[in-house]
């Protein structure tokens, strides 16, 4: 039973503790959205959002595209890091400045003092879009920590353990929420549920993620 249970819809500023080294800073965005959206527009137009296929051959029904040094991506042959753009063969978009200043005020907020990013995944949900549960553990080091900032429709997250059939608690991540988690967290199962509700004010049917890491 959390706060948010009793009380209905968390308010912006609250800081909901996941974990040991897990947050949800609520609406910890909210000031950068009139700077975020120009700036995905941009990242979009050089690398376009696209459905990328996992290794077992599904396609994946959240589309990505990444910016700064390193992008993720998953192919017939893996999960891996990358410089370029499989679909241009070019550099991703270099990371907004707007971008890695949220993600290292997000960062501080939560306790996590000098997160330097070079990688921004940025996921699209659409109605029906699910991410099952896994475990981002493709990056070189697990000492930085992973910012994750949510925009548009509300999604149901699932924060699992550290192994695959921990029950996991769900957590609603609403337009403006930031999640930061690290330390002792940093590899604990998660996912999201398939999105579903009311289009939202300013996005309409979508949900937008960005997942801050330090890959290299
Ligand atoms: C893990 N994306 O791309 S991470 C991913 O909403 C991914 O698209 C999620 O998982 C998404 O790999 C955002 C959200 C998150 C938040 C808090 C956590 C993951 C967490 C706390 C502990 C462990
Ligand atoms: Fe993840």
């Amino acid at each position: 039973m959390n706060v948010n249970d009793l009380f209905g819809t968390p308010e912006p500023g609250e800081r909901e503790r996941m974990g040991p080294c897990a947050f949800v800073l609520r609406g910890f965005a909210l000031p950068y959205v009139d700077a975020l959206l120009p700036a995905i527009a941009g990242i979009e137009a050089r690398s376009p959002f696209r459905h990328m296929v996992t290794p077992g051959g599904f396609t994946m029904s959240v589309a990505l595209t990444n910016c700064g040094e390193l992008g993720w991506i998953t192919n017939r042959r893996g999960y891996s890091y990358s410089d370029l753009d499989p679909d241009n063969g070019q550099p991703w978009p270099v990371m907004p400045e707007v971008f890695a200043r949220l993600a290292r005020e997000a960062a501080l907020a939560a306790g996590f003092n000098g997160f330097v990013p070079d990688a921004c995944l940025v996921n699209r949900y659409e109605p029906g879009s699910r991410l099952s549960l896994h475990q981002d553990k493709n990056e070189r080091d697990f000492s930085a920590p992973i910012v994750s900032v949510s925009l548009g429709m509300t999604a149901t997250f699932l924060f699992g353990g550290n192994e695959r059939t921990d029950k996991a608690s769900k957590v609603a991540l609403y337009h403006g929420d930031v999640a930061v988690w690290g330390g002792e967290d940093r590899l604990r199962y998660h996912g999201v549920m398939p999105l579903k509700g009311a289009p939202h004010p300013l996005l309409g049917n979508q949900r937008i993620n960005f997942t801050f890491r330090k890959a290299a």
